[in-house]
């Protein structure tokens, strides 16, 4: 899917209070910003026309939009943010999105859904059970693709340690070409449903660049790992090397800044 737009949001001043594990210490916010502008530039010279959701400092997490809806070629759906702490970022990103989609099914309790467990491959798409989506928020969310004429599955991730949504570990990058942590490797294989043709495989030392994303004729990849970026233009990919120290701290990637359509 070629996209038009994509919905962003920087982070608030409030950002190194959202959640981490990552032990790395606290962003810096001035860098965070820097890093973000980095990010819509990019995004930009991809074609894509932004629309800006208002930073919140109730919400540190904001900038992680693409937790907070699933957005398809047929409709967009609301997601339920696993992390209580998250819950009220939904309201603000779909007023956005209400401009494209007047209709939007809500993900709804006992559900709970991050739009980063979510993955899309031509009309397909992977649901992953994760810390942060329950059984009940991917099955609903199933239904509703199902009902918009897309297939869907869900895998268990929980198992697999490291990997706070299934976007933290795999990426598809289209025709038939992903990009995969070694985490995920073994379980990637195994889903015949997805049919996995051709998978790059990234080490666990450069883990953190498995997110990254496919934007039209080019791939958003996070600076400072050599070998994936290698690996991307061997393959005929064009990628666009971005810093993201700062959201790394947090526990966000290239795919959670955006939301794109
Ligand atoms: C969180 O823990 O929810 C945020 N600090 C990071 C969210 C990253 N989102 C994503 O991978 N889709």
């Amino acid at each position: 899917m070629r996209f038009t737009r994509a919905i962003v949001r920087r982070p608030a001043g409030s950002f190194a209070s959202g959640l981490t594990s990552s032990g790395e210490g606290p962003p810096d916010a001035g860098k965070a910003l820097a890093q973000h502008q980095g990010y819509c530039d990019a995004l930009r010279y991809c074609g894509l026309a932004l629309t800006f959701v208002e930073p919140d400092l109730a919400h540190p997490d904001g900038t992680f939009v693409e937790d907070t809806a699933i957005v398809t070629g047929r409709g967009a759906i609301l997601a339920r943010p696993g992390a209580p702490s998250r819950s009220g970022e939904v309201d603000s990103v779909a007023a956005s999105l209400r401009e494209f989609h007047s209709e939007m099914p809500r993900i709804a309790a006992p559900g709970t859904l991050d739009g980063g467990d979510v993955c899309e491959a031509d009309g397909h798409y992977i649901i992953g059970v994760s810390a942060r989506t329950n059984e009940a928020g991917a099955r609903q969310l199933a239904q509703h693709l199902q009902g918009m004429r897309y297939t869907a599955s869900i895998v268990d991730i929980r198992s697999i340690g490291g990997l706070l949504h299934l976007k933290t570990g795999i990426a598809y990058l289209g025709g038939g070409l992903w990009l995969v942590a070694e985490a995920l490797q073994d379980v990637v294989r195994s889903w015949t449903c997805a049919g996995i043709p051709e998978l790059i495989a990234v080490c666990a030392a450069d883990s953190y660049a498995a997110n990254c994303v496919r934007v039209n004729d080019a791939v958003l990849v996070a600076a400072g790992y050599p070998r994936v970026a290698a690996a991307l233009r061997d393959r005929g990919c064009s990628p666009i090397l971005l810093e993201m120290s700062e959201f790394r701290k947090m526990d966000g990637g290239l795919s959670c800044l955006s939301l794109r359509f």
